[in-house]
């Protein structure tokens, strides 16, 4: 049953909710969607990136007495673009808005915002910080209010999109439009509305709506430093992407800074100490990939990381085994290539490339490959 056919077809909003550990905001926000919207005529989409607290049960528990909530649960996932994505290709209501599920932004809005894009007064309506009558209170933190400042700038003068607050997490349109644009956008990271804007060919008509920035309700913010990693690798891939591929440049980036700490290590080792080729080269080579390791671990979305001196040492273990055969391959063959008269930093080099290549098949998936 459709919630929306026997009412107004037109009406039909859906609500898509990305979520993630947000099990006691679930019930609540039903019910504030609830008491803005009526009780006909919209859904919700939840998608789920298989939290660990059960919110996918707790969805599923309401949704059985409620065909207008629905879930989707992603296994092996994550990111909110790309949550959001799907969500609205799997609706068939005419309008979708994207909003949070942890109460900082506030439904009671999304009437005003559907009544101007179903009548064609914009395009987009977005629930913005940082127009007057707005504002953004619930970031925690001065230095959030900072980041999200800088973070608007950077997005604003990279895409040229200018609005008050291209990072608005709260956004309402017609579904077809973001479903014609969908195999252009990235998909990657935080910041959905940023990349429909900068997808579309012609700019979107887009129309404010002030918001008043709710502290989250219940549960702990996702944002930490992979997100800011992935809103800035979004960036780039909006920017350059076309011209060299992203996941070529941030394995080429990483790779570069391999390179670096490789080379340091064997030139203290090899040169300023004297050791044998073969010792410095298999030395720098460790240090190299222990330096990998602890890189893709900073990097990792904060509930992944491996943490604690036993864990940290079996990770890291498992990713030295992984990276053995390269690493073997790359000190046998500088240590050829050095012993045959190549110059010591060209033989490191040629064994530094001859191990990256099975390295790259293994990291590209296990490590990077969400940016794939
Ligand atoms: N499906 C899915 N949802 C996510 C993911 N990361 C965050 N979310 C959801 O996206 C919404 C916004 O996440 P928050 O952590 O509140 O991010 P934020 O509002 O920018 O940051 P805070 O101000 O610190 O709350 C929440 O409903 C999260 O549960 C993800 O990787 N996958
Ligand atoms: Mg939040």
């Amino acid at each position: 049953m459709r919630c929306w056919s026997a009412f107004d077809v037109n009406a039909g909003l859906a609500i898509i909710l990305p979520t993630l550990n947000e099990r006691a905001n679930i019930a609540p926000l039903v019910t504030r969607l609830k008491e803005t919207l009526g009780p006909d005529g919209w859904e919700a989409i939840f998608v789920d990136d298989n939290s660990t607290d059960g919110t996918a049960d707790e969805i599923r528990r309401m949704a059985q007495s409620d065909p207008q909530i629905r879930i989707i649960q992603r296994i092996g996932r994550r990111g909110l673009a790309s949550a959001a994505i799907e969500g609205i290709c799997a609706t068939s209501a005419p309008f979708v808005a994207v909003m949070d599920a942890d109460h900082q932004h506030d439904p009671a809005l999304l009437p005003q915002m559907l009544a101007a894009v179903q009548q064609a007064d914009c395009d987009v309506a977005v629930a913005s910080r940082f127009v007057a009558g707005g504002n953004a209170d619930g970031l925690a933190g001065q230095g959030r209010k900072c980041g999200s400042k800088l973070a608007n700038w950077l997005a604003r003068s990279i895409t040229g999109v200018s609005l008050s607050d291209p990072m608005s997490g709260f956004f309402l349109m017609r579904a077809d439009r973001v479903r014609a644009l969908a195999p252009r956008l990235s998909g990657i990271g935080f910041k959905l509305l940023l990349d429909i804007l900068a997808a579309a060919d012609a700019p979107l008509q887009v129309r404010e709506f002030p918001m008043r920035l709710a502290p989250r309700r219940a549960g702990t913010s996702k944002l930490d430093r992979a997100i800011i990693f992935e809103f800035l690798v979004s960036l780039y891939d909006r920017s350059f992407g076309r011209i060299i591929p992203t996941r070529f440049a941030l394995f080429a980036t990483v790779g570069a800074i391999g390179v670096a700490v490789h080379l340091a290590v064997l030139a203290a080792l090899f040169i300023m100490a004297d050791s044998a080729f073969v010792a410095a080269q298999a030395a720098a080579t460790l240090a190299a990939m222990s330096f990998n390791f602890w890189l893709n671990n900073w990097l990792t979305y904060r509930d992944q990381q491996i943490r604690g001196a036993r864990a940290l040492f079996k990770g890291w273990l498992g990713f030295c085994a992984t990276c053995a055969v390269g690493a073997f391959a790359n000190v046998a063959a500088a240590t050829f290539l050095q012993a045959n008269g190549v110059h010591w930093a060209a033989a490191a080099l040629a064994g530094i490339i001859l191990g990256s290549v099975w390295n790259y098949a293994l990291s590209s998936r296990f490590v990077w490959g969400r940016f794939g």
